[in-house]
Order: C-alpha cells, then sequence, then structure tokens
C-alpha cells in the first residue's frame, strides 16, 4: 500500500484543485502541493480515518493493518492563503473536494491492476511450484536409478573382483607348481653336473697317472746328452764341445781364427774356468806351445771381447797382464807361463803360435 500510496502523491501533483462553494463559501482556483505525514499507530482504520478529519487541510488517510501505522495526505498551503482555497470555510472533509473522486478512480484502478498482477504472480508461483514438485520428483527417480545402477555396478565389480581373485590363486597355484618343478630340474641337472665331474675327475686322475708313467717311461728313454759328451758340456746351454789345436803351420790370430771356422768351430772362447782346465788338462797337456785364444782388444783398448761380441768374463792373465799396448791385442797363452793368458801382436812374426779352436760337438 506504500507503493499505492506514493503513486496517489504522484497523481495528485499538478492536479488543478477546484474547490467549489457546496457549503456557501468562496471559490477559489490554484495549484497547491500535497505532502504525507505520518501520524503514528492506531487500533483502527476508523481511528486513523478520525485522525484525518481533525487535522485541518487533510484530504485523505491510510492505513497498515499489518504495522497500525496511519499517514495522512495534506495540502501543503500557507496559512495567508488557506481562506483563499475556502478550506477553514468548506470544511476538512476530503469528500468536499471536487477531482479527488477521480483520483480515487485511479487508485482503485490501480489496486484492482496490482491484484491482477498479483493473482499473475502467484497462478507464476504455483506454476513454478508445480515444476519444482515435477522435479523433485523426477530427481527421486534418478536417485532410485542411480542406487540401481550403483548396486549393479558394485555387484558387476564385487563378481568381477572375486573373478580376478580366483585367477588369481589358480596362477599361484600354477606358480608354486612351476617353482617346485624348476627346483627339481636344477637338482636334476645339478645331480647329473655332479655325476659328470665325478667322472670328468676320474678320468682326470686316470690320465693323470697313466701321465706319470708315460713321463717316467720317456726321462728313462732320453739321452743325457752331458753323458754322452766327450768333450767339454756347457750344462748353462747344453752344448757339448770338443777343442783341437791346429799345429800344422803357425797362424797368426786372423788366419788362426779363418782356419778354425773353416774346422765348423771358432778361435777358443773360454767362459768359465772348468772349461779352461778341461782344455789345460786335455789338448795342452804335455806339449810346449805358444796358442792364440778367441779373444781380442782391437776394437777399444783393454776392452776385451771373444770373436762372438760378448765381453770376456772368466781370466786367467799373466801377472803383469795385459800389457795394454795398442799394438798387443789379441789373446795369447803360452807352456812357459803356465799357461796364464796375456796381449800379444796380432800379426806377429817371430814366434811360433797355434790356434786352439772350439768346436760344436
Ligand atoms: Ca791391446
Amino acid at each position: 500500500m506504500n507503493l499505492l500510496f506514493f503513486f496517489w502523491i504522484i497523481l495528485s501533483i499538478g492536479i488543478t484543485l477546484s474547490v467549489t462553494n457546496g457549503q456557501g463559501c468562496e471559490v477559489l482556483r490554484g495549484s497547491p502541493s500535497i505532502v504525507k505525514r505520518g501520524l503514528g499507530k492506531f487500533s483502527s482504520a476508523e481511528k486513523c480515518g478520525e485522525a484525518c478529519k481533525s487535522k485541518a487541510k487533510c484530504i485523505l488517510w491510510e492505513f497498515k493493518k499489518n504495522t497500525k501505522e496511519c499517514s495522512i495526505a495534506k495540502l501543503k498551503i500557507n496559512d495567508d492563503k488557506q481562506a483563499n482555497y475556502g478550506l477553514n470555510n468548506c470544511g476538512s472533509s476530503p469528500t468536499n473536494i471536487p477531482g479527488l473522486d477521480n483520483v480515487l478512480d485511479e487508485m482503485r484502478n490501480m489496486s484492482k491492476a496490482i491484484k491482477d498482477l498479483k493473482e499473475q504472480n502467484e497462478n507464476g508461483f504455483n506454476n513454478m511450484n508445480e515444476k519444482l514438485t515435477n522435479v523433485e520428483s523426477q530427481n527421486e527417480v534418478l536417485q532410485l536409478d542411480f542406487k540401481e545402477q550403483t548396486n549393479l555396478t558394485m555387484e558387476k565389480l564385487d563378481s568381477t573382483y572375486n573373478d580376478l581373485k580366483n585367477d588369481s590363486q589358480v596362477l599361484h597355484q600354477q606358480l608354486t607348481s612351476l617353482n617346485e618343478q624348476t627346483n627339481f630340474t636344477k637338482m636334476e641337472i645339478q645331480e647329473k653336473i655332479d655325476d659328470k665331474f665325478d667322472v670328468a675327475y676320474n678320468d682326470h686322475e686316470m690320465l693323470k697317472n697313466e701321465s706319470q708313467v708315460l713321463g717316467n717311461e720317456l726321462k728313462s728313454l732320453i739321452v743325457d746328452p752331458a753323458t754322452y759328451c766327450y768333450g767339454y758340456f756347457d750344462s748353462n746351454t747344453g752344448t757339448c764341445y770338443t777343442y783341437k789345436v791346429l799345429t800344422d803351420v803357425n797362424r797368426t790370430w786372423p788366419d788362426s781364427r779363418v782356419e778354425c771356422q773353416r774346422a765348423g768351430g771358432d778361435l777358443a772362447k773360454i767362459e768359465t774356468n772348468a772349461e779352461w782346465q778341461f782344455v789345460k788338462k786335455g789338448i795342452l797337456s804335455g806339449v810346449d806351445y805358444h796358442v792364440f785364444l778367441g779373444g781380442t782388444d782391437v776394437q777399444q783398448e783393454d776392452r776385451w771381447l771373444w770373436t762372438d761380441g760378448s765381453p770376456v768374463s772368466f781370466t786367467d792373465w799373466l801377472p803383469g797382464a795385459p800389457r795394454n799396448r795398442t799394438n798387443y791385442n789379441c789373446l795369447a797363452a803360452a807352456y812357459g807361463y803356465s799357461w796364464q793368458w796375456f796381449d800379444e801382436i796380432c800379426e806377429i812374426y817371430y814366434r811360433e803360435y797355434y790356434a786352439v779352436c772350439k768346436i760344436k760337438a
């Protein structure tokens, strides 16, 4: 109703108020404005109407049933102008105001329009409520369907789970069986390997024994070269050597070497005292010779080498020898010096020298 009242105020503004002289008061014309004013709370609409009548210039009242608030509409007219509008003369009853019926008709039309709108709203609300009820019922159906579908899905899942569980158990049993078979096969293979190993070991032992027997037989068949060496046996190289003195002619050291080579050897290389003792007690025993041996320092003074280039390590020098003269460069020995060694002129011509050759047997 507040809204209605507001509309009424808006419509009233600007309305040319025409005050008639129904009770003999003066007729005046003008455009007064209308104001709304709240009077407070009253127990009933009649009390609100009485309050309007008691107020000067009140032309309309409004009472709200729910809050019991009373409001009035008054013409806003200065006191000195009130006489011009005849209000004081014509009384305060709003029914005496010409044109007010039109305003009230407008208000009634608007009230009806509002009622129509309210009905339309109620109808719309009812329609919406009906649709909501339908939606809720559909929702319930859907919830039931969902539960049913969920139950079906859970049943299927349970069934699938049970199937998988059963399959897993079967596979586990198969795996266990395979493991047992594998272990059994492993044991069989290990046993076979052990058997093969035993056979191989026995064969090995037998072959070892046979090898020892054969080795002993072979050893008994091998000829000890030292035993059959009728010359000097060099145990370091396992070589048997023979020696001889070329007494047919006297020779210089170079010629002696050539002749020994022609005989299949070389001028004697004496490596150990044992070898030298063997030569002295053999071919040089009881003869009065001067001989050449295979040593020389012709390449570098006092650096004595054998004919194969190896250094002279064992020596049996005569005291004072070698003389280390650059023209005494060949190794010699003589009966007169107890076969001790000395350095001699290689191309000597005034003394007889024989070659001592060393030949592989
Ligand atoms: Ca020399």
